[in-house]
């Protein structure tokens, strides 16, 4: 699809804001449409690759928070031009200031009913890479309102140590 390569218009106050406090929310990156079709295919394949099937009762707090599976890219043709698109990629490396990008990981996570949460963390910190500026990208799957619990940021938290447990 044209969409995943093509270029999405960052202002110039999206890419203050994202320096300035550390995440950016930006809105209709991506169609429904386009969401909707990749949504399915993913989902099919998390289903098919998930390996975490003990009741929630028996997990660790991580392992109520999601089902997760990493590298989907190497298992999906489809999946990988959705990992892959210029759009992301181009996206990230604005924010970032840098000419191009490289990929760490891709990530699948599927909250269930009834799971758990998941605590205030960083990320950043223990990847293994020569310095600190990099992106994630949080995609929906589908509409996430307030009240199914999105992602939330620790505003500005790239200026502290705290939750770096180096
Ligand atoms: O999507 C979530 O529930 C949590 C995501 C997360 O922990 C992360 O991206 O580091």
């Amino acid at each position: 699809m044209d969409e995943l390569n093509a270029a999405y218009p960052l202002s110039p106050s999206d890419i203050q804001f994202y320096r300035e406090r550390g995440y950016v929310n930006l809105k209709h990156v991506f169609s429904s449409e386009l969401l909707a079709c990749y949504g399915e295919i993913i989902t099919d394949r998390v289903f098919t690759l998930n390996k975490l099937t003990k009741p929630l009762e028996e997990r660790t707090t991580y392992e109520k928070a999601f089902l997760q599976v990493m590298n989907m890219w190497r298992d999906d043709e489809e999946i990988k031009d959705f990992v892959f698109g210029k759009r992301m990629a181009r996206i990230a490396a604005e924010l970032m200031d840098v000419d191009g990008v490289r990929l760490y990981h891709d990530q699948a996570l599927y909250q269930e009913p009834a799971g758990g949460r998941t605590p205030w963390h960083a990320d950043q910190f223990y990847w293994p890479l020569s310095n600190d500026n990099t992106v994630t990208a949080w995609i929906p799957l589908q509409p996430t309102p307030l009240d199914m619990g999105p992602l939330a940021f620790a505003e500005s938290s790239q200026n502290v140590e705290i939750g770096r447990n180096n």
